[in-house]
Parts: structure tokens; C-alpha cells; sequence
């Protein structure tokens, strides 16, 4: 099968190396040339554990090219962003899909399938993917197949994950959900669920929500812990032991281009009906502020004024930093007048070693949980000026015990330390 993929990021490039691995002659559409150039020479422009290899092996093969523009294919997939827009709830903006089908129209036949993967608003594929095929004189369902599959893949582990999760198949009409499912077919080993569009749409927006909100609880546990005097990490220990509760890790907020975007287009779709998805990304969103005010209590009674964060990606082990909110984090301190350092390994554009960040710094944040940062060596905290850790993920293990060692677990009792020592000072 032919298959042109519009869209080269992090889902549209590891899912357009895939089915070129499965065999199909696969042309990747973006619409930078430097980029595609880059591809094309074996070059990536993301991180993602296998794709490297991947991408050498089709390149080989002769199955993948990538190119600025599109081809004719018989089945087009659709994996361009959708942002929220600057609108009162955030809405979904669909101008990237509406380019996107716009520019493959020309080269659409009858017998072909379309498919969008970005994730999208409620409605979205009737209202308006499908009036645009069809003022092309085509019959969708007859001529034109047309289906939203949403990914729903970890970054970190989409090459497993593509293959292996199940997988949401949502045509527009019968026929259109199967030949959506005959293109996936080609190498998707998990459970296929066929359904309608719309019920595809909501369904990736609400795995979405179902997390922000419970990561909200989670959050506002901790915020509810430091000011009652207990320790969170422990509470949420205990509770998970019984076998229905899942209560998830509070952060520093909640990041990245799903968790932070996806229940926007839920709510804005139905603003009433939705006053709990609301209020659980206002209290997602506070975290970064709630970080830098606990910053400013820790610091209180601190020699010097330099403080060192040990990551900027929204997660752990990658190097994304869209929408996160160690991002916010930086900028609240930087505002609030810290000399800051920064240590992330995983992010090309900060070349500071431990050491090098941690030179001179009384207190190390963590916001991002690379594996790289359960161990904190003594080569790192020797050199700080006063040695305390903030680990807003809960993640190092192992660090000297010389360390004032600060989580989520213990920051009210560390912030009580804090002001006695203000007071005797
Ligand atoms: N986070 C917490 N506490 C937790 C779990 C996560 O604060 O207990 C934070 C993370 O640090 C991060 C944010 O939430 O800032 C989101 O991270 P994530 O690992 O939950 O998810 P994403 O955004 O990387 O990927 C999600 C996944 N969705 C679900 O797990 C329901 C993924 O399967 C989707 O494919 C992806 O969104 C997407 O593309 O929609």
C-alpha cells in the first residue's frame, strides 16, 4: 500500500517509520525542508528510544522518503497539532487539520482512506473534515473512507506502544471504520475497537481528562498535607494498597501537549457540563506558583541566592519541553529574583554539567523525573553553598546523607525548620 503521513512529529514520524518497516512505500509530509532533508539522511529531529534505528532500516529499505510535499497514496494520514486557541475555554484549533486535508485533496482518489490521528474536539470529523471531502464531489462512506484513530501512545515507549496498545477505530461510517482498520491491520498486534467517529473523539479526550483530573487530586492532597502537617507520599502509599484506589504522584504541574490541551476541547464543547474538569486544571495550573512560593519558604533562612533546577521537560527520560511547567517554574523564580542554574541532560540547549549547575546553589529543585537523577553524587552537592534538595517528583533515591532532602513527603516539616531557624537567627 501506498500511505502519505502529513505531519512529522512525535506521533506522525514514528508512526509513518512504522508502516514503512511493515513493508508500505511511505512518503512523510512536513513542511520543513531542513527537517525533511535531515530525515532523509537519517537524521531525527526528535528523541525516542528506537526510532533512530528504525528510521536507518526503512531508509534502507527504499520505503520511506520524506518530502515537503504531498503524494498521491491510497490511504492519507492526518497528524498535524492541534493547539488550544487563545478563546475563553480553550477550544480546539483546527486550522492545521483543515490545511492538512486541504493540501491532499488534489492528489485523493476514489477508493482511498483518510484518516486523522491528531486529537480533536467533539464533532470535529463531521462538522468539518467531512464537508471538506465531500464539496471535493465525493460521497464519503462510498468514494472517500473517512476515520478519526486517535494515538494514545507514552513518549518515551511509542515504538512498543504503537504496535501494542489497542487501538480506538472511529469511521465515519461502517465501511469507512473498515478499511481505517484493513490500513492498521498492516502491523497493529493489539485490540482493534471499531466505533464511530464521534465516539472516537471523546474517548482520547477523556483517557486525557481521567488523568488530569485524578493528577489534580493528587496535587491538591499535597497542598492540603503541607498545610495539616502530614506527609502526602505516605497518605497516598497507604491508600493504593486498597485494591480500588489509584491516587496518582503530584508534581509540579502537569505538562506536555495532552494532559495540559486534550479536556480544554472537552470543555469547551460543554462549559456548563463540565465545572469539575474546570476546576481540576486551575489546580493543575497552580502547581508552578505553588512550587515557587515552597522555593521562597525553603530559601528563607538559605545562604546566597542561587538556586539550581534539575530538569525542564514536562516528564521524565525525554527531552520535550512544550507546556512545561518546569518552564513556569524557571520563570516564577527568575521573577522572583533567584540566580538559577539549570541541569537537564536530556535537553541539548543546557550544556551545564551536575557539578558545573550546582556550584554555589543552596537548594536543588527537581521537576523532572529523569532516571538520571535518583542518584544525586557528592560531586554534585559538595559544591553547593548549602546543600538541600526540593524533589517536587519524588524521585532521587540515593544522596548523602549529609543532604537536607526535601519532597512532597516532608516539606512542612523542612518549611517549620526553616522559620524556627528565622526566628532564633
Ligand atoms: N504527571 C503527574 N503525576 C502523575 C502522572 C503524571 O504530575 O501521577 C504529570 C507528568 O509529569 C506530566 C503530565 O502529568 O507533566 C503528563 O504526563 P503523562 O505521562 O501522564 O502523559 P503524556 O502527556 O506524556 O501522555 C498522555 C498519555 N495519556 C494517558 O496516559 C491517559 C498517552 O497515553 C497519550 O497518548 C498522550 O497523553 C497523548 O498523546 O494524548
Amino acid at each position: 500500500m501506498k500511505i502519505t503521513v502529513i505531519g512529522l512529529g512525535y506521533i506522525g514520524l514514528p508512526t509513518a517509520i512504522l508502516f514503512a518497516k511493515y513493508g508500505h512505500k511511505v512518503t512523510g509530509v512536513d513542511l520543513s525542508s531542513f527537517m525533511t532533508a535531515q530525515l532523509n539522511a537519517g537524521i531525527l529531529h526528535i528523541e525516542e528510544p528506537g526510532l533512530e534505528k528504525e528510521l536507518e532500516e526503512v531508509l534502507l529499505l527504499g520505503n520511506f522518503y520524506a518530502s515537503t510535499q504531498p503524494v498521491s497514496a491510497d490511504a492519507y494520514i492526518i497528524a498535524v497539532p492541534t493547539p488550544n486557541k487563545a478563546d475563553q475555554y480553550q477550544s480546539c484549533d483546527t486550522s492545521y487539520i483543515e490545511a492538512a486535508i486541504a493540501s491532499i485533496l488534489p492528489y485523493v482518489k476514489i477508493g482511498d482512506t483518510i484518516i486523522v490521528e491528531s486529537t480533536i474536539a467533539p464533532r470535529t470529523m463531521v462538522d468539518i473534515v467531512q464537508p471538506m471531502v465531500e464539496k471535493n464531489d465525493f460521497t464519503v462512506g462510498k468514494d472517500i473512507f473517512l476515520a478519526h484513530c486517535p494515538e494514545r501512545v507514552l513518549p518515551g515507549n511509542i515504538m512498543h506502544e504503537l504496535v501494542h496498545n489497542p487501538r480506538i477505530i472511529g469511521g465515519i461510517t461502517d465501511a469507512c471504520t473498515e478499511k481505517a482498520a484493513a490500513v492498521y491491520g498492516t502491523f497493529v498486534k493489539g485490540e482493534m475497537m471499531k466505533t464511530q467517529a464521534g465516539e472516537a473523539e471523546i474517548s482520547k479526550l477523556m483517557e486525557n481528562t481521567y488523568r488530569d483530573v485524578n493528577i489534580a487530586l493528587a496535587n491538591e492532597l499535597a497542598k492540603i498535607s503541607e498545610h495539616l502537617g502530614i506527609n502526602a507520599l505516605r497518605v497516598i502509599e497507604m491508600a493504593n494498597k486498597h485494591p480500588r484506589v489509584n491516587i496518582h504522584q503530584p508534581g509540579p504541574g502537569v505538562g506536555g501537549h495532552c494532559l495540559a490541551v486534550d479536556p480544554y476541547f472537552v470543555i469547551a464543547s460543554a462549559p456548563e457540563q463540565s465545572p469539575l474538569m474546570q476546576t481540576a486544571r486551575a489546580v493543575n495550573n497552580s502547581m508552578p506558583d505553588y512550587v515557587v512560593q515552597q522555593v521562597q519558604a525553603l530559601m528563607a533562612n538559605q545562604e546566597g541566592n542561587q538556586v539550581t533546577l534539575f530538569g525542564l521537560t514536562y516528564k521524565g527520560n525525554i527531552d520535550d519541553i512544550r507546556e512545561s511547567p518546569a518552564m513556569e517554574v524557571r520563570d516564577g523564580l527568575l521573577e522572583a529574583g533567584f540566580d538559577i542554574r539549570v541541569f537537564d541532560p536530556h535537553v541539548s540547549e543546557q550544556p551545564l554539567t551536575g557539578e558545573e549547575a550546582c556550584e554555589g546553589s543552596s537548594l536543588i529543585i527537581v521537576l523532572s523525573d529523569h532516571d538520571e537523577f535518583r542518584k544525586i553524587p557528592t560531586s554534585y552537592t559538595d559544591r553547593m553553598r548549602e546543600a538541600m534538595i526540593f524533589d517536587t517528583k519524588n524521585i532521587v533515591q540515593h544522596v548523602d546523607a549529609k543532604v537536607n532532602y526535601v519532597n512532597y513527603g516532608n516539606l512542612y516539616k523542612a518549611k517549620r525548620t526553616q522559620e524556627t531557624a528565622m526566628v532564633q537567627s
